[in-house]
């Protein structure tokens, strides 16, 4: 007979997994049951928050079960998620932004970059492994990331949500504070597990603790954004 495998009481690292299963699940299941509550402009972002927790649920209930079953980092989950998700936030970004103006371009540039970001990412922590491989492919991972973070707080996105002023200005500056703040979390993890001396303890804590505040709380943030302008 086969058992689901115990999880030890003293695998915290398991035990981030677990709960953010269940804050995931929880979070779609409010997203999806307010969404109705609010007009069209409204519904689609709240609808796309719950897409993104949902989608986390699933991966954290494969990558729970192979943390438990294997203490190693579901690499391959963590980032087939992340790919799914990533993008969905770049949608996020266009459709606050879109009563400014922004165009679909804004957002395949961001895509673009994001997918940049994450596959030079996935070739330093599961392909290239060894010697220079992972801080190589880091790097370049940074700097896609830091065009994201220009192209927001400096570029096209920010002169259309300052043009807009009001309630898209002030949503665009907290998007921007989760992108710079918030997406950092995601390579302190990545430089404290790489290489012979990493540590997917601290590895997987930190990248569980970065999904909480980066889906979760972000879709919060947009829900309370959608409750302020429709009240
Ligand atoms: C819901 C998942 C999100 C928002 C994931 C975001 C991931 C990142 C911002 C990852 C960034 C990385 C770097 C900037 C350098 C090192 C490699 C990565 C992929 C961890």
């Amino acid at each position: 007979m086969t058992v689901a495998p115990a999880m030890a009481t003293d695998d915290y690292v398991g035990f981030t997994f677990f709960v953010g299963c269940m804050a995931m699940m929880a979070a779609s299941a409010f997203f999806f049951l307010s969404m109705n509550s609010f007009d069209n402009k409204w519904k689609t972002s709240i609808l796309v928050s719950g897409l993104i927790t949902f989608i986390a649920a699933v991966h954290y209930w494969y990558m729970r079960d192979y943390w438990a079953t294997n203490a190693t980092s579901p690499t391959f989950f963590r980032y087939v998620d992340w790919v799914l998700t990533v993008p969905l936030m770049c949608v996020e970004f266009y459709l606050i932004l879109k009563a400014a103006g922004a165009t679909k371009q804004l957002m395949w540039k961001m895509i673009f970059a994001s997918a940049v970001m994450l596959v030079t990412g996935y070739f330093g922590e599961a392909v290239y492994t060894t010697g220079s491989g992972p801080a190589v492919w880091g790097l370049v991972s940074g700097i896609a990331y830091f065009y994201i973070v220009y192209e927001i707080w400096m570029g096209g996105a920010s002169k259309l949500a300052a043009s807009a002023g009001g309630a898209v200005q002030s949503a665009h500056k907290t998007l921007c504070w989760f992108v710079l703040v918030g997406w950092a979390i995601y390579p302190i993890g990545y430089f404290l597990g790489i290489g012979d001396g990493g540590s997917p303890e601290a590895l997987n804590v930190i990248y569980n603790l970065a999904d909480f505040v980066n889906k979760i709380a972000f879709g919060v943030f947009i829900w309370s954004a959608a409750v302020q302008d429709s009240e």
